[in-house]
Parts: structure tokens; C-alpha cells; sequence
């Protein structure tokens, strides 16, 4: 029965935007259960957290990210994809790579983030940096076309710290002054991609000569999310951001002032994780960050990604 949905839809407590879905079967999608897993995207700005009383799959994982789009490769797997190209690697097609992976039973469409070794769950070698806090970013926004959707399914969680926050660019955007509007709508912030999520190195990166040098993409710094047709500040991260044409004093300066509007704490919201959820959300619409936890403690996840679009400068 496609017309039928038993999905429970309800804001997430405590936050300005944010659904939280009940009841999903992962492994049997209707067309109506996407219609109103749709319908709370729109009306809750973006972000969704399933909640389920066990782990599921990585089949389920792949089921719910096909309701939002179809899969982007994970970061540092695939050439160019948040990894340097090695000596030697030049003439390796994507689907070469791409078979290169899967014949070492790696998925390439998955990404296991924490502490723990994916396959055996022991804990692993695992730079200190890791634990500390993420810096505000959206996904690999260092490339042309960045993945649209990010999903995070908790398998272990640590008992305190490990948060996930969220802030809405499209409130950040619609908070904007005239004057500061008028100023950006035209420029672009080049995104970095020399380090990663955790403040580490990408795999063949290495600190460039200033952000002007930075090996990354310029982006529109107002950006239309056509799903809405609201427009959102699209900064990425921080760290190597540079505002194109401008001299670095004047790019660091409005960048300061921008990450400080963009990041008030009315546009966030901090999600404490239960073990088994899986969140979703907009990268157009809203930056993430995590918090730190304890390095003596565990935590892991599944994250997949959705094919993006052309970005759409705001006029
Ligand atoms: O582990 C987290 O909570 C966030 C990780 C992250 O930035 C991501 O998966 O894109
Ligand atoms: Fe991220």
C-alpha cells in the first residue's frame, strides 16, 4: 500500500528546527513515507533524526539515504574527493578506484567515523586531535559539487560529550543587515580542503603558504536552496577560508565577522545522540560542528552522502 504512511512525525524538543521520525522500516520505504519524510525536511528546516531501537544495517543505511538523493563517494577515498592524487595514481579512472575498493571489501559510499576499528570494533591508533571539538563546516564543500545530504547513524556512543550541532544558515541568511547583504551577494569564499573535520591533515595534504594558496573551491557566499527557494550563507569551515580578490587582512576581517553573525547561538541547536539514530541534514541549509569527549571513551559512526547540485549564487 504506497498511500499509506505510519510514520510519527514530531519537532525535536528543545530545538527551533529538527523532526524527529518514528516507526520507519528501512526496509520497506513507501513512496508515502517519503512524501511525508519530505514534508517534515521542508517544515523543520532541513534537519530529521530517525529514531530506532537497534542498529540497523548497512542495506538500511543505504535505503534511507536513497529517499534523499543517490550516494557520494566518502571523503578520502576516491582522487580528489578530500584525497591528494598519489605518485602513480594519474591515470586510475573513478571506476578503477572504485573496484580497486570493493575488492578490499571496502564500500566507497561509506564512511566510519571514531575510535573504533570499523570491522572488529577494537579500539584503534587514534590522533588526540580526534577528541577535541570539530570546527563549524559543511561537508566536503571544498569541491565544485558537494554532497547535498549527510546522514550519521550511532552505533557507540560515548555517555557524555560527542554532541552534534547544528545551525541553520537560512536564519543566519534571513538575519543578515541590508548593508552586509549588499556587500556579500556578489563575493565568494574559497572552501579549503587541507584539513580535515578533526583539524588533521587529508590524506596527501599539507599546510598551505596562506589561505590564499589554499587548495579548495570558490563558492557563492549566499547560496538559494531550491528545495525552498530560501537563501543561506555558505561559508564551510573556517580554518583556510578566503574571500576571493581581496587582500587577506580585509578576507580575514569579513570572514570574522561573518562566522561570528552565522554561528549565534538562536540559529543552533546541540543534538545528544542515542545509540541507533540516524540524522539527516541539508549541508545547504545548515553547518554542523561536534563537541569533544573523553579520550578514553568510545564513539562511532556510519556517515553516507547524497550527490549535490550545482550551487545556486543568491541574487
Ligand atoms: O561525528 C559527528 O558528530 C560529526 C561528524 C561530521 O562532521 C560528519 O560526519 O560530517
Ligand atoms: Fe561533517
Amino acid at each position: 500500500m504506497s498511500g499509506h504512511s505510519s510514520l510519527e512525525v514530531r519537532p525535536i524538543e528543545g530545538a527551533q528546527f529538527g523532526a524527529e521520525i518514528h516507526n520507519l522500516d528501512p526496509q520497506n520505504i513507501t513512496e508515502a513515507d517519503a512524501t511525508v519524510i519530505w514534508d517534515a525536511y521542508r517544515e523543520r528546516h532541513g534537519l530529521i533524526c530517525f529514531a530506532f531501537d537497534e542498529l540497523i544495517s548497512e542495506q538500511d543505511l543505504h535505503n534511507i539515504t536513497a529517499v534523499f538523493g543517490e550516494n557520494e563517494f566518502a571523503p578520502g577515498l576516491i582522487n580528489g574527493f578530500g584525497k591528494a592524487t598519489p605518485a602513480g595514481e594519474e591515470e586510475l579512472t573513478v571506476e578503477e578506484q572504485v573496484a580497486k575498493l570493493r575488492a578490499t571489501g571496502r564500500d566507497p559510499y561509506m564512511a566510519y567515523i571514531g575510535n573504533l576499528d570499523p570491522k572488529s570494533l577494537e579500539k584503534k591508533k587514534t590522533k588526540k586531535k580526534f577528541f577535541g571539538e570539530w570546527e563549524w563546516h559543511t561537508d566536503m564543500s571544498y569541491v565544485e559539487i558537494p554532497p547535498t545530504f549527510s546522514l550519521l547513524h550511532a552505533r557507540v556512543m560515548p555517555d557524555e560529550g560527542g554532541d552534534t550541532g547544528f545551525c541553520s544558515q537560512v536564519m543566519a541568511a534571513k538575519a543578515l543587515s541590508p548593508e552586509m547583504r549588499e556587500k556579500v551577494i556578489d563575493l565568494k569564499v574559497k572552501h579549503d580542503s587541507t584539513y580535515g573535520s578533526s583539524g588533521v591533515f587529508r590524506p596527501g595534504m599539507s599546510a598551505p603558504a596562506s589561505p590564499i594558496e589554499a587548495i579548495g573551491y570558490p563558492h557563492p557566499i549566499l547560496r538559494t536552496v531550491p528545495t525552498t527557494g530560501e537563501d543561506a550563507i555558505f561559508l564551510g569551515r573556517r580554518t583556510n577560508g578566503y574571500v576571493m580578490g581581496m587582500a587577506l587582512e580585509d578576507s580575514e576581517a569579513l570572514l570574522d565577522e561573518l562566522w561570528a553573525h552565522s554561528t549565534q547561538s538562536q540559529f543552533c541547536y546541540q543534538h545528544k545522540w542515542k545509540v541507533g539514530q540516524v540524522v539527516v541534514w541539508d549541508n545547504r541549509m545548515l553547518l554542523h560542528m561536534r563537541t569533544p569527549f573523553d579520550d578514553s571513551k568510545a564513539r562511532f559512526m556510519w556517515r553516507t552522502q547524497t550527490k549535490g547540485e550545482a550551487v545556486i549564487p543568491a541574487r
